[in-house]
């Protein structure tokens, strides 16, 4: 009886995430990747004058992980030209089903760490739920004048809950299918700040202080208008239905598909807008500043 409800549940539930993130098209994971291996073929057949540059890239001395070799930052801004030429309204990023889903390691920890180097979950620093439910989003506005926080509670509560399923790319080059849960940044913001929808960027940070200060670093993406109008660029609570860890980004984070990685800040606890071109965590280490898919 109970497991015919849970499976009843489940169906229904499958059937809701098929419509919401129906965009077209949804194909079988298997078939997407068989897809995205043709076309990596394809593009590895490009590759003599990427092995020369790869060369170059092996002997590029005195670089730390921060920062990235000219012949591949060349590559970066191309992509820039590119991705502000084909954004385009209405384009959506595939989904898949949520019996897709795959496992996701924790992949970056700035401004997310106690001490210095932390890997352990442990070495994180905590949000607890008792600090969750007091978490604020503080904002600036273009003007650079302070607007009226976003509870988090209220982010939690007020808005239509949204379950979608996508690949989650790194830029480090492995990629996961996974489940977010959370609600559309475009419906906080409209309701929250309306006259910032305007505003060319937005710029998310970590917070500046959690837990007496002891934050190892500041994280910040920087989002482009486009992206935070999307309708699968979520302010996200869980993932693959479990309650975000701290390492995951608790106790809000920030994911879409239509970016890398490297965007998908976790624990935003600041959004600044701006009409200039900013800079963020990434950004400042020779990444491009669009970082698109
Ligand atoms: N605060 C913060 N957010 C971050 C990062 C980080 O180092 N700090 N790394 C980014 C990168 S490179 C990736 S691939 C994703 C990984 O998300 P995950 O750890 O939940 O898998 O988080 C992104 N958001
Ligand atoms: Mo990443």
């Amino acid at each position: 009886m109970i497991s015919d409800a849970t499976n009843e549940e489940e169906a229904a539930r499958e059937r809701r995430l098929r419509e919401q993130t129906d965009n077209g098209e949804i194909i079988s994971a298997e078939e997407y990747k068989r897809r995205s291996r043709r076309s990596f073929l394809a593009f590895a057949g490009l590759g003599i004058g990427g092995f020369v540059g790869f060369n170059r890239i092996q002997n590029n001395e005195s670089r730390d992980d921060d920062t990235i070799p000219a012949v591949l930052r060349a590559g970066l801004e191309w992509n820039e030209g590119v991705w502000e030429r084909v954004q385009r309204d209405g384009a959506k990023a595939r989904t898949f089903s949520v019996s897709d889903r795959e496992e996701i390691r924790v992949n970056g920890r700035h401004g997310l760490r106690a001490t210095r180097n932390a890997t352990a979950e442990a070495d994180l620093i905590q949000v607890s739920p008792e600090e969750a439910e007091t978490w604020e989003i503080s904002m600036t506005g273009t003007d650079g004048v302070a607007l009226d926080p976003i509870p988090l509670a209220s982010i939690k509560s007020d808005f239509e809950v949204h379950d979608m399923v996508w690949e989650h790319k790194c830029v480090e080059g492995w990629a996961n299918i996974v489940h977010w849960t959370g609600v559309r940044v475009s419906d906080v913001l409209e309701a929250y700040a309306p006259e910032q929808l305007d505003a060319e960027w937005g710029v998310m940070r970590t917070p500046a202080e959690t837990d007496g200060g002891r934050q190892e670093r500041e994280y910040s993406a920087a989002i482009d208008r486009y992206t935070l109008r999307h309708s699968q660029s979520l302010f996200a609570w869980r993932l693959n239905d479990e309650d975000l860890t701290n390492g995951h980004g608790a106790p809000i984070r920030l994911v879409t598909p239509l970016k890398y990685g490297i965007k998908q800040i976790k624990r935003v606890g600041v959004i600044d807008f701006t009409n200039d071109r900013p800079t963020d965590y990434w950004t400042q280490r020779g990444y491009d500043l669009h970082a698109g898919l």
